[in-house]
């Protein structure tokens, strides 16, 4: 028996640093209405959905970077997403900078009901980049800077979604999507759908050697791709695309099934849905039989995993 969710990637295209929040959040309630008209129950938005990509941009005092952090959710400016979805009867996922009451600061992402309530709330855990000023890159990219490392772990839940009852959802964001650590957390929770906004430079950076171009996507649909299958669970990856003041990311948002299969990929690096039914009962078969983990996994042999956290050096062969 299917259990069919129809669900969409809401690719954005680029936000300058001059545009405010109102712009970005009417470019995603047409997107949304776009995805609704295609049959999507789902739609998910990006990481850091509501501004352009602030880590790019240094700032010694930290709090001038305030500015791009939500402290209200939902606010005046975002509130029309949350009626967009309450209108269409459609859930969505954002991706955005998180200030809390207490002043701390996260990559956050949330998963909303057509009614409104925010069902899953993750923080981003494995930020990538630098804390301080890096004279040698071309450009800086300060997310260990800006946010917290995420406190809410990688959590599952199973809710209602479109014309389902239950589904079981989890989130990881952007950089996350490269540590197969956080695909397995997820699976080990059953998960069924994985939503991940992203936002990642088109050019390597940093000043740490080449990297041939093409990488760049090949690595982050091989990361999807890879997770999805060993984990048997659908997968959305929605960018953030485009030069944002001179700055490229790259786009190539992609939907992926249980198989590691690209069911749907946007072609531009501008605002674009893409669609996919997720028959989710496809979960099933990796699930029971190769990566059935309660028959096959070994966790006595993966101690080093939470034991270590950077590599050691092997021991010499004595020949
Ligand atoms: N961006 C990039 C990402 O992980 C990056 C940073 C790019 C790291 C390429 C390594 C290689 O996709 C964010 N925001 O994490």
């Amino acid at each position: 028996m299917s259990r069919i969710l129809t669900v969409a990637a809401a690719q954005l295209g680029p936000i300058q640093k001059a545009e405010g929040r109102d712009v970005a959040v009417a470019r995603m309630v047409r997107l949304m209405e776009r995805a609704h008209a295609r049959g999507a129950e789902l739609v998910v938005f990006p990481e850091l959905a509501l501004t352009t990509f602030f880590p790019r941009h240094f700032n010694a005092d930290r709090a001038e970077a305030d500015r791009w952090f939500e402290s209200a959710m939902p606010s005046n400016e975002t509130a029309p997403l949350f009626a967009a979805a309450k209108r269409l009867n459609v859930g969505f996922h954002l991706g955005y900078a998180e200030r809390t009451p207490e002043g701390r600061h996260f990559n956050t992402a949330i998963l909303v009901n057509p009614a409104g309530q925010i069902m899953l709330k993750y923080r981003k855990i494995h930020l990538p980049g630098h804390a301080e000023f890096d004279p040698r890159r071309a450009v800086q990219h300060l997310e260990k800077r800006y946010f917290e490392v995420g406190d809410l772990g990688f959590p599952v839940i199973r809710a209602p979604m479109g014309g389902l009852d239950g589904v079981n959802m989890g989130m990881m964001i952007c950089n996350d999507r490269r540590w197969p650590e956080a695909w397995r957390v997820l699976g080990l929770q059953s998960v069924e759908l994985v939503m991940v906004g992203y936002n990642t430079p088109s050019l390597n950076q940093a000043a740490a050697g080449f990297e041939a171009h093409h990488l760049r996507v090949f690595h982050s649909h091989l990361s999807v791709q890879a997770g999805a299958y060993q984990n048997a669970t659908f997968a959305v990856a929605v960018a953030k695309a485009g030069t944002e003041d001179g700055n490229e990311l790259f786009g190539h948002s992609i939907i992926v099934n249980p198989q590691g299969e690209i069911l749907a990929q946007a072609t531009s690096w501008d605002d674009e849905v893409i669609v996919a039914d997720c028959d989710l009962e496809a979960c099933r078969l990796g699930r029971t039989t190769i990566f059935a983990f309660d028959k096959h996994r070994r966790p006595e042999a993966y101690t080093s995993i939470t034991a270590q956290t950077g590599a050691v050096e092997p021991p010499e062969w004595q020949g």
